[in-house]
């Protein structure tokens, strides 16, 4: 055994796969966690139990460059690559899915599409604003009807000369009650699906808040209800029509979640190891019991499957390479893993196990929605058939 891995240090890197990180890599990752440790952490379970997105905390994501990595510097992107974006998510969701999604929805599903969909003016105008945090965007596609299956959206726009009229709504949508924009996915009256870059403050364009949410309480989620708002054509995206369009930004988001399941597990496993450690039972630490040992071997053996995955996905990424079915299994796979690690974790600290003073039952609840959003667990297990198989069997 390596001689790193005393019985009282927390080694989660087991396979070593620091090594595999370059020296921009590893400080990008130290500077998320210690902003996080610093600014997010010790809040974060006041504003879950408040039902509260911590609004103050977008400068942050800013200042570390969490906005936009990928992106070049030119728009007020990091310029970094995929493994950079992969350990800031897997670090932000170490302490919260919630905060990670908020960081998602900017860089993947909003800043993303306008980069790679977008005119250069739209570039311009929006992406250096929504790097530096001054604003904040939001990802419509999902609509009351039509979750897993966008296919049949109904929200719609009509040609009325300079600008389009659109009409519809949107349900569960990230970051709205708060976003500055939205990118939202309509029909034009072709029934094409094209991209609309909606601005807040266009007369008939509405934000409720959805309430009473017992998973991703620090996140703002909403509806989106557009009822005949003008919208100039050129807040159309003019380089995309399609279902290709929307799926294209999951690609990058999945990818990314793929990461971040992994932060929230190894906060689970750590908090259970070192409580299993303290925790005294029948005259002996219960870490000392073999079904304890049992479960920590589990988590630490799933958890580094899980980041060779995350790891090799981030390599096919950078090369361009990454398939969208690849992108399925390692979502997929990745968050069941932390769902399952979470809930063994809670068990490990018995009651202890169901209060804020641990972050294991937070994180449990936010990876209830995390294994629903962008694909659930079973749409990405029927893309993983389709690829295997040729066959869908989604209809
Ligand atoms: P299908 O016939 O397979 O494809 C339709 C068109 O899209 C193309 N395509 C893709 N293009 C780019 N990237 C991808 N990943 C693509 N996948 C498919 C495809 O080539 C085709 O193009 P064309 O030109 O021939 O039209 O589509 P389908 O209708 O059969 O549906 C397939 C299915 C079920 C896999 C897809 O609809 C799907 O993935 N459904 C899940 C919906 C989903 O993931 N929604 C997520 C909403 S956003 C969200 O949850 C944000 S949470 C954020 C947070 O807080 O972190
Ligand atoms: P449904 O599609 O109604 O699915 C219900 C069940 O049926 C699921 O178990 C599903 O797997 C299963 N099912 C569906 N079709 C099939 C099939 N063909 N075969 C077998 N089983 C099937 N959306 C956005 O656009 N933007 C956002 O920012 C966003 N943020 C979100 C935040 C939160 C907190 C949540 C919970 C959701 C968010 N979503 C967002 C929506 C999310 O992507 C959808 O909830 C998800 O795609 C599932 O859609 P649905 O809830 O309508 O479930």
């Amino acid at each position: 055994m390596n001689s790193t891995h005393t019985t009282t240090s927390i080694n989660t890197d087991f396979y070593e796969i620091d090594d595999l990180l370059t020296e921009e890599h590893r400080l990008v990752r130290e500077a998320v966690r210690q902003m996080i440790n610093r600014d997010v952490r010790p809040i974060i379970e006041e504003y879950a139990q408040r039902s509260e997105f911590p609004k103050h905390l977008i400068q942050n994501f800013a200042e570390i460059g969490a906005f936009g990595p990928t992106l070049p510097v030119e728009y007020g992107g990091g310029g970094m690559d995929y493994i950079a974006y992969g350990l800031i998510t897997q670090e932000i969701e170490r302490c919260d899915s919630g905060m990670r999604s908020a960081v998602s929805v900017q860089s993947s599903l909003v800043m993303w599409p306008i980069y790679a969909y977008g005119s250069e003016a739209q570039r311009q105008k929006y992406l250096p604003r929504l790097a530096s945090g001054e604003m904040l965007g939001c990802f419509g596609l999902t609509e009351p009807s039509h979750g897993s299956n966008p296919a049949g959206m109904l929200t719609h726009f009509t040609d009325a000369g300079d600008h389009v009229v659109l009409n519809g709504s949107k349900l569960w949508i990230t970051n709205s009650p708060l976003a500055d924009i939205a990118v939202v996915w309509a029909r034009n009256e072709q029934g094409r699906i094209q991209g609309l870059i909606v601005e807040r403050g266009m007369e008939g364009f509405s934000t409720p808040e959805i309430h009473n949410k017992w998973s991703l309480r620090a996140s703002a989620t909403g509806e989106l209800v557009f009822d005949n708002v003008r919208v100039p054509k050129e807040n159309i995206l003019p380089n995309i029509e399609g279902l290709q369009g929307p799926l294209g930004c999951l690609d990058n988001a999945r990818y990314g979640i793929a990461w971040g399941a992994i932060g929230a597990a190894l906060d689970c496993y750590e908090t259970a190891r070192q409580y299993a450690l303290e925790r005294v039972q029948f005259g002996k630490p219960i870490a000392g019991f073999q079904l304890q040992q049992k479960k920590l071997a589990e988590m630490l053996t799933e958890i580094t499957k899980a980041q060779l995955l995350a790891w090799r996905l981030g390599t096919l990424k950078n090369e361009g390479r990454a398939t969208t079915a690849q992108i399925s299994m390692a979502k997929r796979n990745n968050v069941e893993m932390a769902l399952n690690i979470a809930r063994e974790a809670r068990q490990m600290l018995g009651g202890m196990g169901i209060v804020g003073d641990y972050p294991i039952m937070r994180h449990i609840m936010n990876l209830e929605s995390v294994i629903t959003y962008e694909g659930t667990h079973d749409i990405h297990l029927l893309i993983l058939g389709k690829e295997i198989t040729g066959i869908q069997a989604f209809k």
